[in-house]
């Protein structure tokens, strides 16, 4: 064989060994990958918050845990995702509570209109409501954390100024917001938030109740250029983690996942907070929307309407055997702390 020949083969020979052998040794022995899904767009609070946690875990553990994102409902949707999470479908996965709300009782009971008076309280909140009651429908998942969105305010492609403008309005709305538009006579329309683009395009709904960084992150200051300012109730979310993949992590692994808990909600809630604001100038530099604030009255009248609400909650929620009351009463004492801090 030529010499030249000879070189080539060998250095071929040696690079597959290399790539074979060493390359993955360096980036992966003994390295845990997971994956973890989500429902909206990756441009959203519920990814930028996944990639957040993704960055922090990789660089807590030193290297030894690598998750690998699906954002945009590519591994499970919005609706499937706990029983995909259960199933092992994907090992974490991001909900919306408000999607099923019969299933998640305990937890959207934060999203009765308590007036939160943003994301980083209802956040809290909600994250401490789960520790004290460790609900039933979340004991075959190991929660990561939970975190809320900013409290939901009107938008529509009409101006909705008072009660009459909302008559049999129909808005996009789900779980404890959809209680709220129909307390207030409009129609509430149910479906997650990555379906809505396209019902505000079809003209399916008119318009939606939601956090007000939707209006820039899904470009829904577009279409709905009117905006009234209700201070509605949030929506609940919760990260969960298969459970055999849980139990299967070293220990020192789920301290610096544990540790992060509160921590992660918090930094949620601030981040959607600072980005409902950045939401608020772009739409209005760039759409010209309007922002309708209620007068003293209006505002009293639309509460009355929603006294109701919370009650009705009270009595569903003690038919199914939960300490109704005291529910409600913590999260109000809650919200009291968190919002006075
Ligand atoms: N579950 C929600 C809350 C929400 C607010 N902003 C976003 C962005 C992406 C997904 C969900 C959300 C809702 O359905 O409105």
């Amino acid at each position: 064989m030529k010499p030249k020949l000879a070189l080539l083969l060998a250095v071929i020979f040696l690079s597959a060994v290399f790539s074979l052998c060493v390359a993955p040794g360096l980036s992966q022995a003994g390295q845990i990958k997971l994956s973890y899904a989500n429902f909206p767009p990756a441009p959203t609070f519920p990814c930028v918050q996944m990639e957040r946690w993704k960055t922090e875990v990789e660089k807590r553990t030193n290297g030894k845990v690598l998750v690998n994102t699906f954002p945009g409902g590519t591994l499970l949707d919005a609706k499937n995702m706990m029983d995909g999470v259960i199933a092992g479908t994907a090992d974490i996965g991001c909900l919306s509570m408000a999607y099923q709300p019969g299933r998640f009782m305990v937890t959207n009971a934060t999203a009765l209109p308590f007036g939160f008076p943003n994301a980083t309280v209802a956040s809290l909140v909600l994250w401490d409501l789960y520790k004290k009651y460790m609900p039933d429908e979340f004991a075959k998942v190991k929660v990561i954390t939970m975190f809320a969105s900013a409290p939901g305010n009107i938008y529509a492609k009409v101006p909705v100024k008072n009660l009459e403008d909302l008559k049999g309005l129909q808005l996009r709305a789900s779980g404890g917001v959809a209680d709220l538009v129909k307390a207030l006579g409009g129609t509430a329309v149910g479906m997650p938030q990555s379906e809505t683009p396209e019902a505000l395009q079809k003209g399916v709904v008119k318009g939606a109740v939601s956090s007000l960084e939707t209006l820039m992150d899904f470009k829904y200051a577009e279409l709905c250029k009117y905006v009234t300012i209700i201070n509605g109730p949030i929506y609940p979310f919760a990260v969960v983690m298969n459970m055999a993949k849980w139990k299967s992590l070293p220990k020192d692994v789920q301290k610096v996942m544990d540790d992060m808990g509160t921590e992660q909600a918090e930094w949620t809630g601030k981040y959607m907070d600072g980005h409902v604001d950045k939401s608020l100038e772009w739409s209005k530099k760039n759409h010209g929307i309007e922002i309708t604030e209620l007068s003293e009255e209006e505002s009293a009248n639309w509460n009355k309407l929603l006294e109701p609400i919370t009650g009705k909650w009270i009595e569903d929620a003690k038919a199914k055997g939960l300490p109704a009351e005291q529910i409600v009463k913590d999260i109000k004492a809650l919200n009291k702390k968190y919002a006075g801090k």
